[in-house]
């Protein structure tokens, strides 16, 4: 390899890993070229049963940067896991608007969860499961409102029981609940390098395998990462950088 070429990879991969390190982003497939910067990102938080199930549904789509489970929709100051008083179990989602938008968020919180249930999800039983989509302004409400009312052309055997809210304080749960899928696989958090907590939950490789972790991403991409880490194990290569 000429000098010239050398150092232009040398340039090249240097500022791939300086931009990577910014915000722990991977973009995967349909790459925008330019990296997202914290101000252009968006936030958006649902609720729909049991955090951890939601946090792992939401990290694995691809334009998701960064989710956090937490508490939202009540009154309760400073809730706790057991004593969350008349909160939500709720996900806080950041992402890339030029990646996914509100409406598709909206389509997979409507396919993830049975919004007709009333008082809990599944077998989670409790106000702390109900479903409510929480909405930053009036674009969004309409938006919301308009997703519900063909959720409930869809549904004909029940009424659509979510409601639309705007949303107040977001209270982030403690790290136990954070990434919960992923935790449970000790060798999924040895592949990213057993990242510190705090980088665990900023990092959106840990948000996509937490996905994976509870199988619920997307078939194609759960396939993708399969592929990946099977890759990973025949090579012997230490660490899953991106996926
Ligand atoms: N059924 C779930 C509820 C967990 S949750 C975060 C469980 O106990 O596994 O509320």
């Amino acid at each position: 390899m000429k000098a010239a070429t050398r150092l232009t990879c040398f340039i090249l991969v240097t500022v791939v890993l300086a931009e990577n390190s910014c915000l722990g982003i991977r973009f995967s497939g349909r790459v925008s070229e330019t990296p997202i910067t914290e101000q252009q990102l968006q936030t958006t938080v649902f609720a729909l049963g049991s955090f951890w199930r939601s946090e792992a549904v939401f990290g694995c789509l691809d334009g998701v940067v960064r989710t956090t489970v937490g508490y939202a929709g009540g009154s309760k100051p400073n809730p706790e896991y057991r004593s969350l008083g008349d909160h939500a179990e709720s996900v806080q989602i950041e992402y890339d608007p030029r990646m996914i938008s509100f409406k598709q968020l909206l389509e997979v919180f409507w396919t993830s969860h049975d919004s007709r249930q009333v008082f809990g999800q599944g077998p989670d039983v409790g106000n702390q499961y109900r479903s409510i989509v929480f909405t930053n302004g009036t674009e969004e409400s309409r938006l919301a409102s308009v997703s519900k009312e063909r959720e409930q052309t869809r549904s004909k055997s029940g009424i659509v029981t979510t409601q639309i809210q705007q949303l107040g304080t977001f209270y982030p749960a403690d790290p136990d609940h954070q990434k919960f899928e992923l935790k449970r696989h000790p060798f999924l958090l040895q592949l990213i390098g057993n990242l510190p907590e705090e980088e665990l939950e900023k990092s959106s490789l840990a948000a996509k395998l937490n996905g994976y972790a509870a199988e619920l991403c997307p078939p194609t991409m759960q396939k993708h990462i399969d592929a990946k880490i099977n890759d990973i194990v025949r090579k012997g290569w230490p660490i899953l950088r991106e996926v």
